[in-house]
């Protein structure tokens, strides 16, 4: 059955404050990096609160917000996300990824070490919802990568907006954080992202992006 229908309601603003706000977006967002060491400063529950439901306003395919957050502040739960995540990059970083992929992560300067997952206020897990069961009926979600990819940008962007550090971590395989965190089998872990702020002496690797205009091409 067709859905209500609303008017949609934007404001009128001239191309030079559009340009402005936009631009005031980018500068902000330009600033924005992944963070690998974190303070133990403490985060307000609320904050992170908001910033998932900024993260829960994303698009996805036909509204089924096919995601779970769980947010997790509790120090041994940290403690043993934190364990099994190393578990599984020491085996990434001996033998599983490529001498290539090594090669392409020197810069960053990453090892199997994770020390911020404890001591980080808060990880953020997200997961991936590919299908429901509701009252009994089956229900497959439709783009679920798509969309869950979409909340989490959301997500990462409120973050920075409210001042605070993330980090895209996806220690392979994940399936670790389903089983800690008790979750059911139809949500398959997608993204583990710590929130917080950074330590006072985190520096980060000086990695330019490349200029959007050699990324984009206009018409044919
Ligand atoms: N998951 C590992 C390796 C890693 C992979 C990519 I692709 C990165 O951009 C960064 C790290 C780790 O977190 O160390």
């Amino acid at each position: 059955m067709p859905a209500p229908r609303l008017p949609y309601s934007m404001p009128e603003l001239s191309d030079t404050d559009r340009i402005a706000r936009v631009e005031a977006l980018l500068a902000e967002m330009q600033s924005r990096r992944s963070c690998r060491d974190f303070s133990d400063r403490p985060v307000p529950r609320d904050l992170i609160e908001r910033c998932l439901a900024v993260a829960n306003t994303a698009p996805s395919g036909a509204n089924r917000q096919p995601w779970r957050f769980v947010a997790i502040d509790d120090v041994a739960i940290k403690h043993e996300i934190r364990l099994a995540a190393e578990a599984e990059e020491r085996e990434s970083y001996d033998w599983r990824m490529p001498p290539e992929w090594l090669e392409a992560l020197e810069p960053i300067g990453t090892d199997a070490q994770k020390p911020f997952l404890e001591i980080v206020p808060w990880l953020i897990v997200i997961f991936r919802v590919d299908w429901e069961i509701v009252r009994g009926t089956k229900y497959k979600n439709y783009y679920p990568v798509e969309s869950v990819g979409l909340a989490s940008g959301f997500f990462l962007a409120a973050c920075h907006r409210a001042g605070l550090a993330t980090l895209t971590h996806t220690p392979s395989p994940m399936g670790f954080l389903r089983d800690i965190l008790g979750r059911g089998k139809n949500e398959k872990p997608f993204l583990l992202i710590p929130v917080g702020y950074p330590a006072d002496d985190c520096t980060v690797p000086d990695l330019p992006k490349t200029d959007v205009c050699e990324l984009l091409q206009w018409n044919r």
